[in-house]
């Protein structure tokens, strides 16, 4: 936030769309009020007005961008400016005067978070806004670019690492071919992880953490697994957190075993004690500030921390605990094969895996994100070093990391020998590859239709030997290149029948990057059509729970799916009962949710922080006058909101012009009371956070992405009144 300002006050124009008036929005120089859950029409509003006006890059849309041809097409029939309005609420002439405050401003960036990506078709829009950004020529430029503010400390790292259950670290799928890449690294046979799996699981992508109340309670023979979920652990995860609180605590009773590792107890604690008597374990985990590792931020630079107490109490470290179950599981020799193992302190009782050897491991294994080249050697170095890097350019001059760019953002190719200085900015094709300069890639395929999804001859990483098109390396295109004897005898035996992200030698890379500077993942172009993706053209539809009736009649949602993740996914069946039920008239107003500054996530530790805790001691809903007054609600009453699920939270009005009339806003950081009632008696004794309160969560609706399960939380409906 604090570059945004800064940028600021050397000339940047800031724009803030928002259904709320946010403290952001205060600063901003444009503030576009839309309709919670519009933004595909928002912005294809825009490129209606840039398009009309020629204000698209057509070179780069000619060399670089696939598709772009249909998406003007679709925009220019469809999305009108009378069209735009009708769904967002914004009138054209904002939305033109924000289309040519882009056009004019090159480059500029669009930074997006949870407004975009949590609704049934965040996919969609989080692909509205690439494309906007390629039509204008923004992405692969300093400057530009999308930039998606991850949100934890780390999130960036953690997800680098293979947490999704549809890939193992690094990106790499769950095909036969990616398991061998990492048993090879890992140094386990094959064969025995494939004895660790039940039959045709090892390669079917799980249940996603958003669904997992769903593994317990849905029917047996409508789940794509065996049996129903009947464990639950909650490793650093609150479970105010999720969505469909209700059906939580439903399936929070049915399972047989609930763990919680966690510095706190959290509200999962008192949850289940609410509705059980046993089987729920709370593991003390150790947190960040016990001890050490690396840390990826959002421009994938990497730090590494170093610890500043030693495990606290009977805690853990996370990786002390995971390596305790797979003592009991049976395979703690595979987990721990590569690393060398180390007591965290002189006199702990345990032993755990050597962090530094964790990372070499993860720089063995890591090529498809270029992580392979950050040892915590070169980490360490930078952060010893810190004062020698470009505050702007992130570069080093100078000392001992000379030409790095800081943190060694990935991708960072090659071994840490071949000393690539990582890559602060992507698909910068004005940039050498060794000089952290990159294409799009080419990872689907060469054509489409008849059509080449090459990159455009002339296209290509400055000074590469290729000066045209090409596809993902691997030995047969090395070899055809002529640069097969340029690998040494040794790279050559691991590089042989391999291609640029399974070659564990490197040398491949070495040659087709540092000897010939030319992208091993290829040149092609980026996709504006996603022909894989459940609307290759990104499509408005209205939310499941929409105020609009009218719009979900035009704009309906998508069909339910089967076995999506494992589990059948509703989108056309709860819409339409919520139209035949005029769920829109009995729960008139849009509910959102969200952050506050002063408090994180779930947020156990900061509501038991006391100087925090003082800040916001009570839950409340953000209401228009207008609403407020309909209702005879006034400033700082206590309201309930109720949902269409039939749960109702009691919190304070808080009566603002911040929402529009028809939408209302709380925050997701509380928990700790249930529908009225304060939960203290159900917390481990003396552990209770010092503000509890009614959690959002506990009134949010069914919802979920059609491509990444991500939980609807930004547009759902509830109605409002005095309590
Ligand atoms: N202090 C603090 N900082 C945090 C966090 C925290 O808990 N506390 N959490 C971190 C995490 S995990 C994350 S993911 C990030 C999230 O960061 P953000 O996504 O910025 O945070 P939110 O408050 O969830 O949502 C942002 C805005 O989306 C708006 N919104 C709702 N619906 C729509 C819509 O349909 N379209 C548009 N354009 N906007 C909409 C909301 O009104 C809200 O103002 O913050 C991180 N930073
Ligand atoms: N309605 C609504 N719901 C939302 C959102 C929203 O905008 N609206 N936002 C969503 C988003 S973007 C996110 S990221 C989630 C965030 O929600 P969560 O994933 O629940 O994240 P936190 O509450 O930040 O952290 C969870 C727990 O991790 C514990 N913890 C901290 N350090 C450590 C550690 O080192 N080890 C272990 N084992 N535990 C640790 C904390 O004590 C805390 O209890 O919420 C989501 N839920
Ligand atoms: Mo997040």
């Amino acid at each position: 936030m604090l570059h945004m300002l800064h940028a600021k006050e050397i000339g940047a124009r800031m724009i803030v769309v928002d259904p709320r008036f946010t403290r952001t929005a205060a600063k901003a120089d444009e503030y576009v009020r839309l309709r919670s859950g519009t933004d595909i029409p928002f912005v294809f509003g825009l490129l209606y007005h840039i398009f009309k006006n020629g204000w698209e890059d057509k070179a780069y849309l000619q060399a670089r961008v696939f598709g772009s041809d249909k998406i003007r097409d679709e925009v220019m029939a469809k999305w009108t400016p009378d069209k735009v309005e009708e769904v967002t609420g914004v009138p054209e002439a904002q939305v033109f005067k924000v289309a040519e405050m882009l056009a004019k401003n090159k480059p500029s960036t669009v930074v997006w978070c949870m407004g975009q990506t949590q609704h049934t078709n965040g996919n969609a829009v989080v692909r509205a806004s690439c494309i906007l950004q390629l039509v204008l020529g923004n992405i692969g430029v300093s400057g530009g670019g999308t930039n998606i503010f991850r949100g934890h400390d780390n999130v960036q790292g953690a997800t680098d690492v293979g947490p999704n259950p549809d890939s193992l670290p690094g990106y790499y799928g769950l095909a036969a071919g990616s398991w061998k890449h990492w048993a090879a690294v890992w140094g386990v046979d094959y064969e025995w992880i494939k004895k660790q799996f039940a039959d045709g699981m090892m390669e079917k992508p799980g249940m996603t953490v958003s669904r997992w109340i769903d593994g317990v309670t849905e029917k047996n023979e409508l789940i794509d697994q065996g049996p129903n979920l009947r464990a639950q652990v909650f490793w650093g995860h609150a479970p105010n957190s999720q969505t469909r609180g209700k059906d939580m605590v439903e399936a929070m009773k049915k399972l047989d075993l609930l763990v919680v590792v966690d510095p706190y107890p959290s509200a999962t604690a008192a949850m289940a004690a609410m509705v059980r008597k046993d089987g729920v374990y709370l593991l003390p985990a150790a947190t960040q500030f016990e001890t050490s590792g690396t840390c990826t931020a959002s421009n994938r630079s990497i730090q590494w921390r170093e610890r500043v107490i030693r495990p606290l109490f009977d805690s853990q470290t996370d990786h002390a605990i995971m390596l305790a179950f797979a003592k009991k599981f049976g395979f703690d020799k595979e987990l721990v094969k590569n690393y060398k193992m180390v007591k965290p302190d002189g006199d702990a009782k345990w032993e755990e895996p050597e962090i530094e050897s964790i990372l070499r491991e993860m720089n063995r294994g890591l090529w498809t994100i270029g992580m392979t080249g950050q040892s915590p050697e070169r980490l360490k170095l930078h952060m010893k070093h810190m004062q020698t890097f470009d505050v702007k350019t992130l570069r080093a001059k100078g000392g001992p990391c000379d030409g790095d760019f800081f943190g060694l953002p990935w991708p960072c190719y090659g071994t840490p020998e071949l000393k690539h200085p990582g890559s602060p900015n992507l698909y910068a094709t004005s940039v050498a590859m060794m000089d952290g300069g990159g294409c799009f890639r080419a990872n689907f395929g060469i054509e489409r239709d008849g059509v080449s999804l090459l990159a455009e001859d002339g296209s290509y990483p400055k000074g590469g030997d290729l000066t045209t098109g090409y596809p993902e390396l691997d030995h047969v295109l090395l070899k055809k290149l002529g640069w097969w004897d340029e690998l040494t005898d040794a790279e050559k035996k691991l590089a042989e029948g391999k291609n640029w992200k399974t070659d564990l030698s490197g040398g491949m890379i070495r040659v087709f990057m540092k000897e010939h500077g030319n992208h091993p993942f290829g040149n092609a172009k980026a996709r504006a059509i996603v022909w894989n993706f459940p609307d290759p053209i990104p499509q408005h539809r209205e939310a499941l729970y929409s105020p609009r009736p009218d719009m979900v009649a035009k704009y309906p949602t998508h069909d339910d799916k089967k076995a999506f993740w494992r589990l059948p996914t509703l989108y056309k069946t709860v819409q339409q009962e919520n139209v035949k039920n005029e769920v829109a008239k009995n729960f008139p107003l849009i509910l959102t949710s969200g952050r506050l500054v002063e408090f994180e996530g779930g947020g156990d530790e900061t509501r038991s922080n006391p100087w925090l805790a003082e800040l916001q001691q009570v839950n409340f809903v953000e209401i228009n006058p207008k609403d407020a007054n309909d209702r005879g609600v006034r400033n700082g009453e206590w309201v309930w909101v109720k949902s269409p699920t039939g749960a109702q939270i009691k919190v304070q009005a808080m009566v603002t012009e911040r929402v529009g009339a028809g939408t209302t806003f709380i925050p997701f950081h509380f928990a700790g009371w249930w529908m009225g009632k304060d939960m203290l008696e159900f917390y481990p004794e003396g552990a209770h956070p010092i503000v509890r309160g009614e959690a959002v969560n506990t009134a949010t609706t069914y919802g979920y992405d059609s491509v990444t399960m991500m939980q609807e939380t930004k547009t759902t409906l509830c109605q409002v009144a005095k309590a």
